[in-house]
């Protein structure tokens, strides 16, 4: 019986754009039980590449290896794991939100924490009767079982340590997050402030690897991190990633507040951004002028269709009345909005198609942003898309630029002329993001 494991981290080649925030929290669950347990390392091969022979000799004398698997690196993670079967006896734990779709030991589907540490805290008896107790772990060959045991208190979690991330090289590298409004981009750098979101949109992933239930970090805490995202890297646009910032408005207002406090003690231009989008019906004015005064230049929204069927199909429980009152408050209040739109969602129709191009076309929608509809594993649509044999491709690298379903009444041709048919109108008022 040994005392001691040794386990590494990987975050593998092909995450372009893509900051390893998943790998900052887990190499923190490592560190806790370091020293004790277990001897941690992390590798990042998206942002070194190697070839196979140096990657062999990373991966050497390693107990465990442990992979982030987005669907968008399937190829990379299955040539990966072929080599660490061949030269290693290590057991490969796969992660993330595809990682029931690699050839695995054991998957950790959903948030990785708990389950990662139940399972490291007792690596001497990792035998299937042992793992099968374990929350959220997926045992090679056997069903997925979700949920994930989700942690409460964020905080606990502890700060990200950016350094060992290597954020300056990430940075030096062209790292940069989205904002649309500007062309020159600020140094930028992701965190979460809440985890989870209550809704069920029928295409999303985010609920099933985040959960329902919507859990924060405390103010505090997100002022700390921008603090020394701020000062020691240099950072002048914060990319807040949750799936639904907004989703308790007095929480976002308590951190708009902060942050407003922060920017006062902090002479340099400083922006805010929010990649995933906040829902309509969790804005109020209140908010909207907080967000302004806190540094965002741009709202992100979804509406994803411009047909009120679509919108049922999806789940989305928005209303485009309210997206229209809501699009004319951030507008008043002098920021840009973005809207994200998919097309050839299953029951869509040429009519549908049609809404939504006048939609676009005649909303006020500083920018709009059009992909086509790729199904995530796990989601209720996926499971509905699979049992009919609907997909061009299983198990491929999702990619939203990519058409992998045609709704029945569609031809590829009727999509493709679709999505040529909007251009990319930008409106974008520069004078907004000077305010800032
Ligand atoms: C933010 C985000 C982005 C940002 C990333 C910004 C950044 N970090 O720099 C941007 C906008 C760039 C982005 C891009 C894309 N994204 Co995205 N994104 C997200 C989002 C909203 C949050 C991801 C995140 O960072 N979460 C925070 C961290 C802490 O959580 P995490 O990564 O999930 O990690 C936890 C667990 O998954 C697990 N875990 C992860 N890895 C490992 C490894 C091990 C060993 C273990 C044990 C556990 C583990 O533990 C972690 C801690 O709890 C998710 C939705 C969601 N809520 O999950 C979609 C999501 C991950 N994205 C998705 C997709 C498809 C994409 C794109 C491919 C879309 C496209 N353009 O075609 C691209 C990727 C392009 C590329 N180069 O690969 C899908 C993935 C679907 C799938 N099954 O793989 C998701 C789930 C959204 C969805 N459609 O439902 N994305
Ligand atoms: S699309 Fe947004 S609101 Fe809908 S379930 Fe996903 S994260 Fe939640």
């Amino acid at each position: 019986m040994k005392d001691r494991a040794k386990m590494l981290l990987i975050w593998p080649e092909g995450m372009d754009g893509i900051f390893p925030l998943s790998m900052g929290y887990l190499m923190n669950v490592l560190k806790k039980i370091d020293g004790k347990q277990i001897e941690s390392s992390f590798l990042d091969c998206s942002l070194t590449a190697m070839d196979t022979e140096q990657f062999i000799g990373s991966i050497k004398e390693f107990d465990y290896i442990g992979i982030s698997i987005w669907g968008s690196n399937l190829d990379n993670v299955n040539r990966y794991i072929d080599l660490i079967r061949q030269n290693s006896d290590a057991i490969i734990i796969s992660g993330g939100p595809s990682a029931h779709l690699v050839d695995a030991d054991f998957s950790i589907i959903g948030e990785g924490e708990s389950s990662l540490k139940a399972f490291l805290l007792n690596f001497n008896r990792i035998d299937t009767d042992f793992v099968s107790t374990i929350q959220g772990v997926r045992i090679k060959g056997n069903e997925i079982r979700y949920p994930s045991d989700f942690i409460d208190d964020l905080d606990s979690l502890g700060y990200i340590d950016y350094d060992l991330l290597q954020l300056d090289r990430y940075l030096d590298n062209g790292y940069k997050d989205w904002m649309y409004s500007i062309k020159d981009k600020f140094r930028s750098a992701p965190i979460m402030t809440t985890r989870g979101c209550p809704y069920s949109c029928a295409y999303c992933q985010g609920p099933v690897v985040m959960g329902h239930n919507i859990r924060k970090h405390s103010i505090e805490y997100v002022i700390n991190t921008i603090q020394t995202l701020y000062e020691k890297h240099n950072i002048r646009q914060i990319s807040i990633l949750d799936d639904n910032l907004t989703f308790y408005i007095d929480y976002a207002k308590q951190l708009c507040e902060a942050i407003v406090k922060f920017r006062e003690k902090h002479q340099e231009p400083f922006l805010l951004t929010t990649i995933n989008g906040v829902r309509v019906n969790r804005l109020d004015e209140e908010l909207i002028i907080l967000m302004k005064k806190a540094g965002w230049a741009e709202v992100v929204i979804s509406p994803e269709s411009g047909s009120p069927k679509t919108l049922k199909l999806m789940k989305k429980s928005i209303n485009i009345a309210d997206m229209e009152q809501k699009m004319e408050l951030i507008h008043k209040h002098r920021m840009n909005v973005v809207g994200y739109f998919m097309c050839a969602y299953p029951g869509e129709t040429k009519k549908d198609l049609e809404m939504t191009r006048d939609y676009i076309l005649n909303s006020k929608f500083d920018r709009c942003i059009l992909n086509f509809f790729n199904p995530t594993p796990g989601t209720p649509v996926y499971a509905e898309l699979i049992k009919n044999g609907a997909l061009r491709q299983v198990n491929n690298n999702i990619n939203y630029k990519a058409i992998n379903y045609i709704p029945e009444d569609l031809t590829e041709h009727d999509l493709i002329e679709f999505k040529g048919s909007i251009t990319e109108k930008t409106r974008f008022k520069e004078k907004w993001i000077k305010d800032l």
